[in-house]
């Protein structure tokens, strides 16, 4: 698809519109690059049909961008943009990766001492040639060499978000050929991890029909496919078992064609996690058994091999879900759960549990969709409420909204509950907001207006960078505040940007305990916070969790499934998440008038 390299090229243009001090017009191009990005449509299929007024349709995108984009489909440039990289050419999207580098920064950063690259940056940042420079203090030094180590450790890591759509497109293309017959993904996307390494394809052959060719050139067949596929730029290795190549958009994908009879101990193998495969190993080899990618063994037999759930079936525990699969105890509990003792596995919380979202914002303040157009989508999904929570006024970036916008936002959503209840609808829009934590841990709006919310949202947009006793005393103050129901993306990391506040998280937990208050899990790919560790610290604390979306878009309300993985992965059950209750017993819970 298009959409992202298009999507990635606005970003850009706005960036360095932003280096030119140019006014509202960076905004312009990343709203319609949000469009683009969150659009489930490939935007050249879009053109296709519709021409230069279907671009129009899509979000954030008016004439002068819509031109830009059947410019970019045409010629594959778009002229306004290399114009930009020819005065300025440098790696902007690189260097404003950093934690605090803007793109004013970078330009000057260019302009002073030529600095292209990260590389570049590292190089001048370490022989001290950034504190002389205009503006740039010795904190901002440390901060760039902090930035940059940060990078370096989650580089070559990409964020299950990004991968997993095209990942389920490549599987349906591999499913269609009529060479497979079994096709499912292993490795860390199974497991749902945050971040992927590389993507493991496991693919079963149909058997050759009679007179039709060996095994091996139906394996071929499948094998050339996959070399073949668009957007691979590069081939490691072809085989008939084995094949590895690299995506344009710079990850690895493996694929390898098993035998019927060893697919299940190939998937088990495959799906990891390698900490997990060995405490499983260690159990078969106490059982005088020997368990690899090929089957479970004893002697020269083979017993179990199949399928996955036969060899745990043989090795004496419970089958258990890949997102558990991580050895964190999980093996005693499928252990125990076999031998039907207490502390078993839990039952986690299933992908469909989720009832309605709490976190959504809508084109009052930073989304890009009405609240009828969120709405329309989360009946879609079969939801039963939908919370609105739009940002409130200390972000003024965000258009949050003050107590009279709040009010008036009130009126349209009773307005169409209304609309609901006279069409019988068991539907309910929730009024709620993001209200900021502000640096005393005080809130930015005030009480009244706080209480005629259906439910409130306190989270950290700004000074995020406090000492942690500071910044564990502002959090537990809003958690005492008595109108605060949720904190929002309670530790504040930013997959592959930026780390986690430094907070007290026990801390945080027994006063969340104490007071009631809800810990989010923010579905939001580069959030996934809390994330799987915290989420089953949360849990055994007692402490009640929500999945959110932190929706934009109408189209960000299905990253709901990233944030269920996390949950997953954290051992939550469906009684610790409180949006899997049924629109009547939320209500009752949050003591909302039905
Ligand atoms: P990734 O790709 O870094 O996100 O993580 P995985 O878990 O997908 O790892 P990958 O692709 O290297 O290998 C896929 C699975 O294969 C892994 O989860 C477990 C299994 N595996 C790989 N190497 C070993 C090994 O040395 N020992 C064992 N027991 N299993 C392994
Ligand atoms: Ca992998
Ligand atoms: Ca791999």
């Amino acid at each position: 698809m298009k959409n992202k390299e298009i999507a990635k090229i606005f970003y850009e243009i706005a960036d360095y519109l932003e280096m030119e001090e140019v006014a509202f017009k960076p905004y312009a191009y990343q709203k319609a690059a949000i469009g683009l990005e969150t659009l489930e449509e490939d935007v050249k299929e879009i053109y296709k049909k519709g021409g230069l007024e279907a671009l129009k349709k899509i979000p954030g995108v008016g004439e002068s961008i819509a031109l830009k984009i059947e410019e970019y489909l045409k010629t594959g440039k778009i002229k306004y943009y290399e114009k930009f990289k020819k005065k300025i050419p440098i790696n902007l999207s690189e260097i404003i990766s950093i934690e605090g580098m803007g793109p004013r920064k970078a330009k000057i950063l260019y302009e002073k001492l030529g600095i292209k690259t990260l590389k570049d940056l590292d190089k001048k940042a370490k022989a001290g040639k950034i504190v002389p420079l205009f503006g740039f203090g010795e904190k901002t030094e440390k901060n760039i060499l902090e930035g940059i180590e940060f990078l370096k450790r989650s580089k070559g890591r990409f964020l299950l978000g990004e991968i997993l759509p095209k990942v389920r497109e490549i599987e349906e293309r591999l499913k269609s050929l009529k060479e497979v017959e079994k096709i499912d993904v292993a490795g860390s996307v199974r497991r749902m991890k945050e971040t992927i390494g590389d993507v493991d394809f496991l693919v079963i052959s149909k058997n050759p029909r009679r007179g039709r060719g060996s095994p091996e050139e139906v394996a071929k067949k499948i094998m050339d496919f996959f070399v073949n596929l668009p957007d691979v730029i590069k081939v490691w290795g072809k085989g008939t078992t084995k094949s590895s190549v690299r995506m344009k958009e710079g990850f690895d994908m493996d694929l390898r064609v098993l035998p019927r009879k060893s697919y299940g101990s190939a998937l088990q193998y495959f799906t990891g996690s390698k900490e997990h495969n060995i405490a499983l190993r260690k159990i078969a080899i106490d059982k005088g058994l020997k368990l690899s990618e090929y089957g479970l063994f004893k002697g020269k037999g083979m017993i179990a091999g199949k399928t996955e759930k036969e060899i745990y079936k043989a090795l004496g525990v419970e089958w258990i879900p890949p997102e558990m699969r991580e050895n964190q105890g999980e093996i005693w509990a499928a252990l125990r759960q076999a031998q039907g003792k207490p502390n078993g596995l839990p039952k986690i919380i299933d992908y469909k549990d989720i009832k309605g979202d709490l976190h959504c914002h809508s084109k009052w303040e930073a989304g890009a969709n009405t609240i009828e157009e969120m709405v329309e989508m989360a009946q879609k999904i079969g939801y039963q409420y939908l919370g609105i929570a739009g940002h409130t006024k200390f972000l003024r970036i965000e258009h949050g909204l003050n107590e009279k916008q709040l009010a008036s936002q009130r009126k349209e959503i009773d307005k169409l509950n209304l609309g609901f209840r006279v069409k019988g609808l068991g539907f309910r829009i929730l009024q709620g907001a993001e209200t900021n934590i502000l640096n005393d841990g005080s809130i930015d709006i005030k009480d009244e207006a706080l209480r005629k919310l259906d439910y409130v949202i306190a989270g950290i947009h700004s000074s995020f960078k406090m000492e942690k006793e500071k910044m564990t005393e502002r959090i537990i103050r809003a958690i005492k505040n008595p109108y605060i129901k949720i904190i929002s993306h309670p530790t504040g990391r930013i997959l592959k940007r930026r780390d986690e506040y430094q907070i007290d998280f026990d801390k945080i937990l027994r006063a969340a305990k104490e007071f009631g208050v809800i810990l989010e899990i923010n579905s939001f790919p580069e959030r996934l916070d809390l994330n799987d560790q915290n989420i089953r610290r949360t849990k055994e604390a007692g402490v009640k969790m929500v999945i959110n979306t932190d929706s934009h878009h109408k189209d960000h309300l299905r990253f709901i499934e990233f944030g269920i993985a996390q949950a997953r992965r954290g051992w939550a059950e469906k009684k610790d998440i409180i949006n899997t209750q049924s629109l009547n017993k939320l209500l009752t819970f949050f003591g909302i008038m039905k």
